[in-house]
């Protein structure tokens, strides 16, 4: 007679190898009348012999408690992204590129991937037993969603067979089928619940569940996709055969991958998959394309967060047609006032689109943009849903010209038009509770000082309460105050006085980007902050010396010397740093010695960044960004399409770069 140990793991092995064949390969060999007696025999033996049960039990999906919040988890290998290319000439560069690097023109062999619109996960398992899972979160540090992502079926708690690495961490996709979703969405209906407005906001919805029971209902899926930490433990040397080894493990792999050879056959792939996509049973966004050795992978390693052997193929942006029925206008953190358009609601590119933006008055005439208008609406990833045409065949006699309201809509001051003529903005200031709530958002918001869990709509709701009226009221909150407030439990209410505590600690770049200077954007705060090193030196200096700093113009300079002449500016800092709101200083650093120094670049073409952030981020190392190519020109930053500034370069001999190189010039500056 078996011991009990020894009933019990006869009984996991069976019942893993039963899920094995129902949830990843969907070929279930069983009736689940025989795998439920399998499943009960196994949970009676736990019950009476609770010494027994182990986390990689198939009874132990789901258990605890609901959580208060996530924990946070700090990935030992960052989480990257990809580049992306969204055309044949693009991936014909990615390419190029690589094979310039490897100075080999030998035909690449890659490995084509769709690219699931779910969000990236990591699985870390030790000695073959599943131990925590994690979001990409900002690639750094992701939360853990262990104990919901215990509830995914297909997912082994323990993996199959004994040749895998101690300790193993493997990465993907979590998605949610568009079968499970549709699904889904008819019984959220049923029950009179809110529905989602597409599988990725399903499947990211489901897996920030507090209560992993409810994770559990969800259908949701992993595809594994690639390698994160591996130690103890031999693994295949290419991309395809490590995926057929998480395929051995247990884990599942999407099945529709497939090796190529070449840049001409990624395009067939693409088109293959293009062709196929509403069939899928899946949502994609794009397709992937790996290097499959991975001893090249190695030696083309990474750029900008980026790896230099992948890169994401997207489809194109989507297009539906809807009307135009109103345009307001917003007002933001500046005064600037930012026309939206009302539209009759449309589906695009899986999400209901209502509100998309008109970016500004000049753009609405070059648009000849008119209310009740047929208008096409536009959407790539996730980017602000834009009107991008009018159909002009479609136009009814009926159309309204829009114009720039006169006064605020928000607080009825005067709106003027900036010199340049593009920006209107409300003069109210401080006077306008518009402006007053954006700079609050602004300076609460996660690139500035970073105080978590205090979003927009609660700044409103503290805003409309009276609980603040200027950034430095947010440090005198007290929890009695926050209680008081409709859906805030003790908890929350201590999770936010902590997270304001937390956030007193910061940079002085970040101080300064938060203060919500006009004209003052992240990269020009940060070379403020290098520059003059600390806040007393920058609230010193003059128009002339500001100018000095890469990225400050004259523009920005005037608004920043403005910022400080202000007295209720200069107060409300005085009052943070009382408030106990503190950075280190920096040793100033002239631009003489930044790696840039010297050297003049030209942009041209369409890149995938503004050319406003590109040339911040030269300027941030000491360069000059010119309009005008000539011999002097250190090189012509070249972006598809690019037209005569290119010619000349090449007349001229200027060197020419393209974006990767850029991404190079901007990462290590002083090799090129
Ligand atoms: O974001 C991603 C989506 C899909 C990926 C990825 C992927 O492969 C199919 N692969 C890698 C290596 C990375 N991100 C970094």
């Amino acid at each position: 007679m078996p011991s009990i140990q020894e009933q019990i793991d006869a009984l996991r092995t069976q019942i893993r190898h039963h899920n094995h064949l129902y949830y990843v390969l969907d070929d279930p060999q069983i009736p689940d009348a025989e795998y439920d007696r399998l499943f009960r025999e196994l949970q009676a033996l736990e019950l009476a012999h609770p010494e027994c049960i182990t986390a990689d039990s198939p009874t132990q999906r789901v258990g605890g408690a609901a959580l208060s919040e996530f924990g946070s988890v700090r990935h030992e290998l960052p989480m990257l992204s990809l580049a992306n290319v969204f055309s044949e000439e693009e991936l014909n560069n990615f390419d190029r590129r690589i094979h310039e690097r490897l100075k080999d023109e030998t035909e690449l062999e890659y490995v084509a991937e769709p690219k699931l619109d779910g969000l990236a996960i990591s699985l870390l398992y030790e000695n073959g037993v599943f131990v925590r899972a994690a979001t990409r979160g900002d690639g750094e540090t992701g939360e853990d969603v262990t104990a919901n992502v215990r509830t995914i079926q297909s997912i082994p708690l323990r993996l199959l067979g004994n040749d895998y690495p101690a300790r193993l961490e493997v990465r993907g996709e979590i998605y949610m089928p568009k079968a499970g979703f549709n699904k889904l969405n008819q019984r959220l209906a049923a029950e009179g619940g809110k529905t989602f407005a597409n599988p990725r906001n399903a499947a990211a919805g489901s897996l920030r569940q507090l209560d992993p029971r409810l994770t559990a209902q969800r259908p949701l899926e992993m595809f594994c996709y690639a390698l994160g930490i591996a130690e103890g433990g031999k693994l295949p040397d290419q991309h395809y055969a490590v995926l057929q080894q998480f395929k051995a493990w247990g884990l599942r792999v999407c099945p529709d991958i497939k090796v190529v050879q070449g840049a001409k056959a990624c395009m067939v792939y693409f088109h293959e998959i293009g062709a196929k996509r509403a069939r899928l049973p899946y949502d994609i966004d794009g397709v992937v394309y790996k290097v499959n050795a991975l001893k090249i992978q190695q030696e083309l390693g990474f750029v900008s967060r980026a790896p230099r052997w992948a890169i994401a193929h997207k489809f194109p942006a989507q297009e539906e047609m809807t009307e135009l029925e109103a345009v307001e206008f917003q007002v933001g953190r500046t005064g600037a006032l930012t026309p939206v358009a009302r539209l009759k609601p449309v589906f695009v590119g899986g999400v209901t689109v209502s509100n998309a933006t008109l970016h500004n008055m000049d753009e609405i005439e070059r648009k000849d943009v008119r209310v009740g208008d047929f208008v096409i609406v536009r959407r790539a990833g996730d980017v602000i849903p834009e009107v991008a045409r009018v159909v002009l065949e479609k136009r009814p006699a009926t159309v309204q010209v829009i114009s720039m309201p006169a006064q605020c809509p928000v607080c009825g001051s005067e709106v003027k038009r900036s010199e340049e003529g593009a920006v209107a903005r409300c003069t109210g200031g401080l006077y306008c509770p518009a402006q007053v709530k954006e700079a609050i958002k602004h300076f609460a918001s996660r690139r500035a000082m970073n105080i978590d869990g205090l979003g927009d709509k609660l700044v409103e709701q503290f805003f409309e309460q009276g609980l603040i009226r200027h950034v430095d009221d947010l440090y005198r909150l007290t929890k009695e105050q926050l209680v008081a407030l409709e859906r805030m439990g003790d908890k929350s209410a201590e999770n936010i006085l902590a997270a304001l505590e937390t956030s007193k600690t910061t940079t002085l770049e970040r101080f300064i980007y938060s203060l919500g200077i006009r004209d003052v954007g992240e990269s020009t705060a940060k070379a403020l902050a290098r520059h003059f090193g600390s806040l007393e030196a920058l609230q010193a200096a003059n128009e002339e010396t500001l100018k000095l700093v890469p990225d400050v113009g004259p523009i920005s300079a005037m608004s920043i010397t403005q910022f400080f002449k202000e007295a209720h500016n200069t107060k409300t800092i005085s009052n943070l740093r009382e408030l106990g709101v503190q950075w280190a200083n920096y040793e100033a650093k002239p631009v003489e010695a930044l790696p840039l120094a010297g050297k003049t670049y030209v942009i041209t073409g369409t890149l995938s960044r503004s050319r406003e952030a590109i040339k911040a981020d030269l300027e941030n190392l000491g360069a000059k960004v010119s309009n005008s190519v000539s011999k002097k020109t250190t090189a012509l930053i070249a972006g598809a399409e690019a037209g005569s500034k290119l010619e000349k370069a090449e007349s001229l001999g200027v060197s020419i770069l393209d974006e990767a190189e850029l991404a190079e010039l901007l990462v290590m500056p002083k090799e090129l």
